[in-house]
């Protein structure tokens, strides 16, 4: 059975890959000036400054979230991290995306714009995820901000 004993191999490798990547984060920007150390302890903090609909994309619908918030990086000469903003609808659904951002900046001013994502109304929730590996480990720092577009309570055009 050559096809069952090549899908096993591949799961038994599929573990070490990950393990691999899990622990040498720096490996895929192995090119990349000044790369962080070890030792370096990282701190990064996220501060949303403002969530809000608009129409963005000129379509004539106020259907486009856009998003500003700061990250600020400290402890170390670079820095290289995940970063995944979401949109959470009143239903639940939620939509993630995931950059992977590679700076020496100590603060970098985002702005995210969301096409086409209104599609209830009710309260909206913007949020943003960073994974970083500091000399503690892997961190995970988060923060949200929920706002309210057009519509104001359910069951209303939120448009
Ligand atoms: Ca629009």
């Amino acid at each position: 059975m050559p096809m069952h004993g090549k899908r096993i191999a591949f799961i038994a490798f599929l573990p070490l890959l990950l393990v691999g990547i899990t622990l040498n984060p720096w490996a895929s920007v192995s090119g990349f000036p000044h790369a962080p150390y070890e030792a370096d302890e990282v701190i990064i903090t996220i501060t949303i400054l403002s969530a809000y609909y608009t129409d963005a994309d000129g379509d004539g619908f106020a259907d486009d979230v856009v998003a500003h918030f700061d990250v600020a990086l400290s402890g170390a000469e670079a820095y290289v991290f995940d970063m995944f903003p979401s949109l959470t609808l009143p239903s639940g659904l939620t939509y993630i995306y995931w950059y992977t951002v590679l700076t020496n900046c100590t603060l970098i001013h985002f702005t995210i714009t969301f096409y086409n994502h209104i599609t209830e109304s009710g309260w909206y929730i913007f949020a943003i995820a960073t994974l970083y590996f500091s000399n503690n480990g892997r961190n995970i720092v988060y923060a949200e901000f929920p706002f309210d577009p057009p519509g104001g309570s359910p069951d209303q055009d939120p448009c």
